[in-house]
């Protein structure tokens, strides 16, 4: 399974492109147009999301609702581009208006112009823009719906933002709570707190991080490799989720934190009731030696503050080579909700490539049974 995505945050719309599908699976649309809203969501955004209500169009691959074994591509409207049209399309514009050349530390702005031989910025932040997330939740809905064929569910919330932390933790089955909130947080007072500090940030001009979990339950054993470095399933996960914009962290079970502990105190003990082997603590996250181990995959990852900071950071202009202020483009304060959304996608596409890879089938049938017959 192999994902492509194209698109300007500005220009026309967000392409995907699905290679690799098994043919006769259900697309439900309504669940990708519920995901795309929910990634719109959350305390912290900006004007953009006035404007958009991001709905998918199926283009090819998928004939009354199921999907054909063919290249699935889709596309998802931006409704902001009407306002752009003068200064984004592809049939020619005026490239003159809405330059950047004042580059945002953070941003891919000055690294990109090096790179593209640009002399305006806009022409590499268009594509490095966040907005491409939206075709990767719509895709990944796609790899979560393959996924939950097999009974595998994938859920998350947000543990922190800019510091301001909830360090319990939650029972699958509560997580789907925090869509509900307006901080996908768990803890009332917690998520209070998170509120009046980007707020207060946002008074400053200035922007907000946070830390995400993301949970995958219900997945047998087994998937990914201990055999070869580039088939370990927390290889691809984790790639899959730093691949994010701004994601600048990410950490499998106990992570970071195992580090600091004696090695008793963070393997999980193995035990057996008679039928199956089971542990009483998942500190390795669901992932032993690259594969799952039947536990729940718990990953966590790290989120920069947004680099767009409407107080501006010093910088350079790139065209007079003289010190300046950044750009304040409109952006949001926080997009740590929407990254939550991002990140169960991009784990959810990176999983079903995993598991597509072991399982093969060219159709849905094959892949629920080769599923069912796995031995773990
Ligand atoms: C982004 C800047 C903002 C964000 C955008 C990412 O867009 P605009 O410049 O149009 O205000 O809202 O994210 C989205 C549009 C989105 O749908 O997530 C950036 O510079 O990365």
């Amino acid at each position: 399974m192999k994902l492509t995505t194209a698109g300007e945050s500005h220009g026309k719309a967000l392409i995907g492109i699905i290679e690799g599908l098994p043919s006769n699976l259900k697309i439900d649309i309504d669940e990708i147009n519920r995901y795309l809203a929910l990634r719109q969501s959350g305390y912290g955004r900006g004007g953009r999301q006035k404007i958009e209500r991001n709905c998918v169009e199926i283009i090819s691959g998928v004939r009354n609702f199921l999907t054909l074994g063919s290249p699935l591509a889709f596309a998802v409207a931006n409704a902001d581009y009407k306002n752009w049209q003068g200064i984004m399309s592809p049939e020619g514009c005026d490239t003159a208006l809405r330059t950047l050349t004042k580059v945002r530390p953070g941003h891919a702005d000055l690294t990109g112009m090096i790179k593209y031989d640009q002399t305006d910025a806009r022409n590499v932040l268009e594509r490095a823009s966040a907005r491409e997330t939206a075709a990767r939740v719509a895709a990944g809905t796609i790899a979560r719906q393959y996924l939950s064929e097999l009974g595998v569910k994938i859920s998350g919330y947000v543990k922190s933002v800019c510091g301001v932390a909830d360090g319990a933790e939650y029972a699958f089955e509560q997580l789907e709570e925090a869509k509900k909130q307006p901080l996908f947080m768990l803890d009332e007072n917690v998520q209070k707190q998170a509120i009046e500090k980007i707020d207060a940030l946002k008074a400053e001009g200035d922007t907000a991080g946070g830390v995400i979990e993301i949970r995958i339950k219900g997945l047998k054993s087994g998937f990914g490799s201990c055999m070869q470095y580039s088939t370990k399933l927390d290889a691809a996960l984790c790639a899959a989720m730093m691949s994010v914009q701004a994601i600048k962290g990410v950490e499998v079970g106990a992570g970071f934190v195992a580090a600091d502990l004696p090695g008793s105190r963070v393997h999980d003990e193995i035990f057996y009731d008679g039928n199956r082997f089971f542990r009483k603590t998942n500190n390795a996250g669901g992932i032993e030696g690259g594969m799952s181990n039947g536990e729940e995959i718990v990953l966590r990852a790290a989120m920069k503050p947004i680099p767009t900071l409407m107080k501006g950071l010093k910088t350079v202009d790139y065209s007079t080579k003289q010190p300046a202020v950044a750009a304040a483009e409109r952006s949001d304060v926080s997009a740590v909700c929407a990254a939550e959304i991002v990140l169960e996608s991009a784990a959810a596409f990176a999983l079903a490539e995993v598991v597509s890879a072991r399982l093969g089938g060219d159709n849905m049938r094959e892949v629920r049974e080769r599923y069912r017959d796995l031995k773990a």
